[in-house]
């Protein structure tokens, strides 16, 4: 599976919930995947990089041992990994703001719940056990964890264990096991993740092209521009409405002393309550447009 040390080797999940959304990602940041859903690995067309498709519980291991220099994993899987590591072998660059979810103690319905002093002694069936352990030593509480693979929402039905502690999004399938969440452990999303291994010269290069591109993706995701036309007693107090922008373009009205066009990227949401701030304080004719692309 180690090809090509000159190209960039980029871990994704195979198939799953972070898949699709991985691809989007690279995609978006104007790679040309070559499209191949059954193979280990593909080429990206127009850009020195190779993507490998493993389970994700097999990312951080290959981030961390420079097997792959960038991953795309779920916090949970890297937070469970890390704590079985001696040191952190990865780093964290971007939170990627997909495959939310949170980790949860869950109890039956029938079971009372009185804060976490109410899991002493008790048996909690989860994948997670390093976090699941991590919490309840913060908790100061002492009870049993059962690691289970899958199917963890089984567990008090089949007399296992007395709570669950798994991944909720919707909380669908803790509804219909009869269970329901009573702490959150650990909220996760999706993370860029990158060796802490060296990285030669020319692939350091290659490396910063791909951080570059994908900053700008999760940039513009956020990012608007605003054009408006402002007179120049107004111009100071409408800068300072603006949300996050960073020293707005500002030019004259040709044919219109006193007037000015103000042009700016904002960082931060427009929302029709800034707009109408902005008309309050002397704006007019404003416009607000996506940006499709982005390079800082
Ligand atoms: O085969 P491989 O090992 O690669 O995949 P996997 O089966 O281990 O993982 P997969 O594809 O299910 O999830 C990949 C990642 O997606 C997880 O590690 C999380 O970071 C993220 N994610 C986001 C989720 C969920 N949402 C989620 N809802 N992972 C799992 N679930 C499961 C949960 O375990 C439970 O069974 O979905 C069920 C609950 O969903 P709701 O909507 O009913 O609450
Ligand atoms: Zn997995």
């Amino acid at each position: 599976m180690l090809a090509d040390r000159s190209r960039l080797h980029i871990a994704l999940q195979k198939s799953g919930r972070l898949s699709d959304l991985s691809r989007e990602l690279l995609r978006d940041a104007g790679f040309r995947i070559q499209s191949s859903k059954n193979s280990l690995t593909a080429r990206v067309e127009n850009f020195p990089a190779e993507l490998m498709f493993v389970r994700d519980d097999d990312i951080p291991t290959f981030v961390s041992d420079g097997v792959c220099e960038f991953g795309i994993v779920g916090e949970n899987v890297l937070e469970e990994f890390a704590l079985g590591e001696n040191e952190q072998r990865y780093e964290v660059l971007a939170e990627l703001g997909f495959g939310r979810c949170s980790l949860k103690l869950a109890a039956p319905e029938s079971l009372a719940f009185d804060g976490p002093r109410s899991l002493a002694g008790a048996r909690i069936a989860t994948s997670y056990p390093r976090i699941t352990a991590r919490y309840l030593a913060d908790q100061g509480i002492d009870a049993t964890v059962v690691k289970m693979n899958g199917a963890v929402e089984l567990a008090p039905r089949l007399q296992i264990a007395n709570f669950i502690c798994d991944l909720v999004s919707t909380g669908a399938t803790l509804e219909a096991n009869g269970l329901r969440p009573v702490e959150t452990v650990l909220d996760s999303q999706a993370v860029l993740i990158r060796t802490r291994k060296p990285l030669d010269q020319k692939r350091a290069e290659i490396a910063a092209g791909l951080l570059s591109r994908v900053d700008g993706v999760l940039a513009t995701k956020e990012s608007k521009y605003i054009m408006l036309n402002a007179t120049e007693e107004s111009l100071e107090q409408i800068t300072a409405i603006l949300p996050g922008a960073e020293a707005p373009t500002i030019v004259p009205l040709h044919g219109r002393p006193g007037h000015f066009a103000v042009h700016a990227v904002c960082q931060e949401s427009v929302f029709w309550e800034t707009l109408q701030k902005l008309k309050g304080a002397g704006a007019s004719a404003i416009l607000v447009v996506p940006i499709e692309k982005m390079m800082m």
